[in-house]
């Protein structure tokens, strides 16, 4: 009853920022991802009568409180849904800071639910898969797909949950992202959301916006209109920010080198080399571009004060179950 998977992280380019129900999980809005392929997160469960209590290592040590928290309720009701009761033993191994907007909880609760569901001896399809690991953390459910990903806002449990709009192998892109902190956020994406949700006066015209987005960006994704797809992105990232900056209190994720990166590629765009930006609830940012333009955007990067890592990513593939164990 021993399972491993990996799942990798994704990037909405329309973002989930916002619950209309907190116990199903269900979100204010549908959204669409990029599953990316060199950020991973590797995930072993083990279900099995010698464990007397649920445990798990991340990256080696011991795991926050707070991530437990999130995992406990998860694995419980993986538990239920296959009918056994055994304790669990979890590792995690990621190749990126978790915690620090870099959607973490994309790849980890994806990797989690595919683990967990496997080890616990069920057999589930895609959409399956997608209801579970929503229930774990909203956004895992489109890492579940490779490529492009829509998560559909639904009703009720059972119809909230994510379908591929396009393979990886669909549209050659890139999507480079540059770590400028490893410093924990103050406030999560959850409680970020809620926050935004109950306090900005933007909150209301921002879904107004993404009502408006959503089928752009579907057909720039089926187009491959580079163009289209990047002004979106942007637009849409900065939407989600200007609600947080307006929140009561504010939240202000960004630091001065996530400025100054936004500069640069606006720098960039004006002279004549096509490149946008978009980010999670951290300091750290994405630009995303055509290969062509990959090496010189990655030079700009790499001469940038403040940039402590560099991601090279392309279209990655939805999660997966592997044979190699991480105990
Ligand atoms: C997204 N994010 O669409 C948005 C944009 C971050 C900002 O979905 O409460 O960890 O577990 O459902 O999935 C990350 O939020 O939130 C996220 P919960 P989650 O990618």
């Amino acid at each position: 009853m021993k399972a491993t998977a990996i799942a990798h992280p994704n990037v909405a380019v329309v973002k989930y920022w916002g619950k209309r129900d907190n116990v199903n999980f269900l979100p204010m809005n549908n959204s669409i991802s990029l599953t990316v392929d060199s950020l991973y997160c590797k995930v072993t469960v083990e279900f099995s009568e010698n464990y007397d209590k649920d445990f798990a290592t991340v990256n080696g040590g011991a795991p926050e409180q707070k991530v437990m928290e999130r995992v406990l309720p998860h694995l419980n009701r993986i538990r239920k849904l296959a009918g056994i009761d055994l304790c669990a033993r979890g590792a995690v191994e990621t190749n990126f800071p978790i915690g620090v907007g870099l959607a973490s909880s994309s790849a980890g609760f994806a990797a989690l639910t595919a683990a967990a569901c496997a080890a616990a001896g069920l057999k589930l399809n895609a959409k399956e898969l997608s209801i579970i690991s929503r229930q774990g953390s909203g956004s895992s459910c489109r890492s579940i797909y490779g490529g492009w990903a829509e998560w559909l806002a639904g009703t009720h449990s059972e119809d909230s949950y994510a379908v591929q709009l396009a393979r990886e192998n669909h549209w050659d892109i890139r999507l480079i992202t540059a770590v400028v902190s490893k410093a924990a956020r103050k406030v999560d994406t959850r409680g970020g959301m809620e926050i935004a949700k109950n306090t900005s006066p933007l909150y209301e015209a921002r879904l107004k916006a993404v009502e408006r987005d959503l089928p752009l960006v579907r057909k720039a994704i089926k187009d491959k209109d580079f163009d289209a797809l990047g002004k979106i992105a942007e637009h849409e990232a900065m939407l989600l920010h200007a609600t947080a900056i307006t929140s009561t209190p504010p939240l202000v994720y960004w630091v001065p080198e996530t400025v100054r990166i936004m500069q640069e590629v606006l720098a960039l765009r004006s002279g004549g080399l096509e490149t946008y930006f978009t980010f999670d609830t951290g300091a750290n940012i994405h630009l995303i571009c055509l290969p062509e333009n990959e090496k010189e955007i990655t030079l700009r990067l790499k001469e940038m004060p403040g940039v402590l890592q560099i991601h090279i990513n392309k279209p990655g593939e939805g999660v997966k179950l592997v044979k190699e164990h991480l105990f």
